[in-house]
């Protein structure tokens, strides 16, 4: 278990505020130019920004990070911290190899998955979401070996356009496997969302994203309310989640 306990900073009426599932690639520009306008304009009012995994749509190796695209929202970042913004970065399924070169670039910092946060006196659970995914057997099997780290060793050893070639490979059967599984099963699991709960001693907010199905879900457990919020994908428009001592909001994007 990990801790991550922000501390009042003299900045406390300053909002935080949560996003996910932007999967941004160099072939989808109209969410990288949406991004890049959040990062300059909303995002600077904040206390902090956590970005709860899938940032990009794939990530081969941090020896990708000169790439133009990458280089453009690295400098965005960069421009974000210098202005005194605290980033987190949490992976996704689809970014997980994402590592210290591109984090220390960017300058932001890693979360590990889940991570538990303390926000105005609340207990905050922050987690991508994939591994509540528990009825998608399949995934949790290949989730289980692409996340094994001499799985990764031995894939990051080989050439970056041969691992961006495999990851195409995999986009491709995961996009024909999807079509072929219910909703149901690619949604979260409620009995694992309820024994990570139950691990994390009952916080008042868990945040996850991932399922793309964005929505504030209301839990009683053991006697405790805990709100569930899904935060929402920036295929079309953008949104974020604004957490400030009068709780949480979500917001769409105008753009
Ligand atoms: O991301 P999303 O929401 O579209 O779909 C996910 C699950 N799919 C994935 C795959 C990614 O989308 C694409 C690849 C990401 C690149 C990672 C980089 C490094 C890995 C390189 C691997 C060569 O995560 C999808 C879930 C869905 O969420 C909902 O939860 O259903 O899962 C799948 O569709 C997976 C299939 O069911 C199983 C695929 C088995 C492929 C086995 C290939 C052999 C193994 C190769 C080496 C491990
Ligand atoms: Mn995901």
């Amino acid at each position: 278990m990990k801790i991550h306990d922000d501390k009042s900073d003299g900045a406390s009426l300053k909002p935080n505020l949560f996003i996910s599932d932007l999967h941004l690639c160099a072939s989808r520009p109209h969410s990288t130019a949406a991004f890049l306008h959040f990062l300059q304009s909303s995002a600077t009012q904040a206390r902090a920004l956590y970005i709860l995994g899938d940032l990009f749509e794939y990530w081969a190796g941090d020896d990708d990070v000169d790439d133009a695209h990458h280089q453009s929202i690295i400098a965005a970042f960069r421009q974000l911290a210098n202005a005194g913004v605290n980033i987190y970065f949490m992976h996704g399924n689809r970014d997980f190899l994402i590592s210290e070169i591109f984090c220390n670039a960017a300058n932001i910092t890693l979360l590990q998955d889940p991570t538990l946060i303390t926000l105005s006196g609340k207990r905050i659970l922050l987690s991508h979401g994939d591994d509540l995914c528990t009825d998608d057997v399949a995934y949790q099997e290949f989730r289980r070996q692409v996340r094994d780290s001499a799985w990764q060793k031995d894939f990051l050893s080989q050439p970056l356009p041969s691992r961006k070639s495999r990851i195409e490979a995999i986009r491709l059967r995961s996009e024909h496997e999807k079509s072929q599984k219910s909703a149901e099963i690619m949604d979260v699991n409620q009995d694992a969302v309820a024994h990570l709960l139950k691990a994390y001693s009952y916080p008042e907010v868990l945040i996850h994203g991932h399922t793309h199905r964005p929505h504030q879900h209301h839990i009683q457990l053991d006697g405790h309310d805990i709100t569930r919020w899904v935060l929402g994908d920036w295929y079309e428009h953008g949104s974020y989640l604004l957490c400030d001592e009068n709780g949480c909001e979500s917001i769409a994007l105008t753009n």
